[in-house]
């Protein structure tokens, strides 16, 4: 019997895995974009960055996150010692943020409908990047204005381990693993849930090499 293989990265070698309900409007779509999707994608975020380039940020309390981040869309997500919000322009640039390409705008609906929420309307994607080591500790979104609307997270790249915990920071935290086209999408009771990323391991994506690319889809105002 020939040996069998999977190739870790390649949505034709893996074996199918179905939609998982994670709690109350809370759902992991796995491989909701395939390689061929993920590729455009790809393409299309090699131009963003040109314009608004990824950089990490800083927090109030003065540490430097080690995720890299820029924004796409109407509003962008920054931090620095005086404070961190949604602004109208990248301060790198000065600039208004790219716009959100349609592509990314519509599946970002799909999921969300896919989920539950039929009338997502998201003006900001944060594009956040993931070298080996980098992390991100349990946290809420908690900045957008209305909580009906859900947040909408794409993986690319590298695998991760993804944090969900619950209501209170000190809940139970669970690790759910994230591959290359899953789909987070949380909301209603779930929408202010504790989560964050455990340290990226290291490791070659064939797509994206080093990093890992995760896209999270908000309607911030
Ligand atoms: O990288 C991820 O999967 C999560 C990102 C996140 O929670 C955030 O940007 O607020
Ligand atoms: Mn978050």
């Amino acid at each position: 019997m020939p040996a069998m293989t999977f190739d870790l990265f390649s949505d034709t070698e893996l074996p199918p895995r179905p939609p998982q309900q994670i709690a109350d409007s809370a759902w992991l779509l796995p491989g909701f974009v395939d390689t061929r999707r993920a590729e455009a994608i790809v393409a299309l975020l090699r131009r963003l960055v040109r314009q608004a380039p990824l950089r990490r940020l800083q927090t109030r309390g003065g540490h430097w996150m080690s995720v890299e981040t820029a924004s796409c869309g109407r509003y962008g997500w920054i931090s620095d010692r005086a404070g961190y919000g949604y602004s109208e322009r990248d301060p790198v640039s000065g600039q208004p943020w790219p716009e959100m390409p349609p592509l990314l705008r519509q599946l970002a609906q799909d999921g969300a409908r896919q989920a539950g929420f039929a009338d997502f309307a998201p003006d900001c994607c944060l594009i956040n990047g993931y070298r080996p080591g980098a992390k991100m500790g349990l946290h809420q979104d908690r900045d957008e204005r209305d909580f009906s609307q859900p947040i909408v997270s794409l993986s690319l790249g590298l695998p991760a381990i993804f944090l969900w915990g619950g209501l209170q920071r000190s809940d139970p935290v669970r690790r759910i693993g994230l591959m290359h086209g899953d789909l987070m999408v949380w909301g209603g009771p779930s929408r202010l849930v504790y989560h964050g990323v455990a340290p990226l391991r290291p490791g070659r994506h064939p797509l994206l090499g080093e990093w890992r690319l995760n896209l999270t889809f908000r309607r911030a105002r």
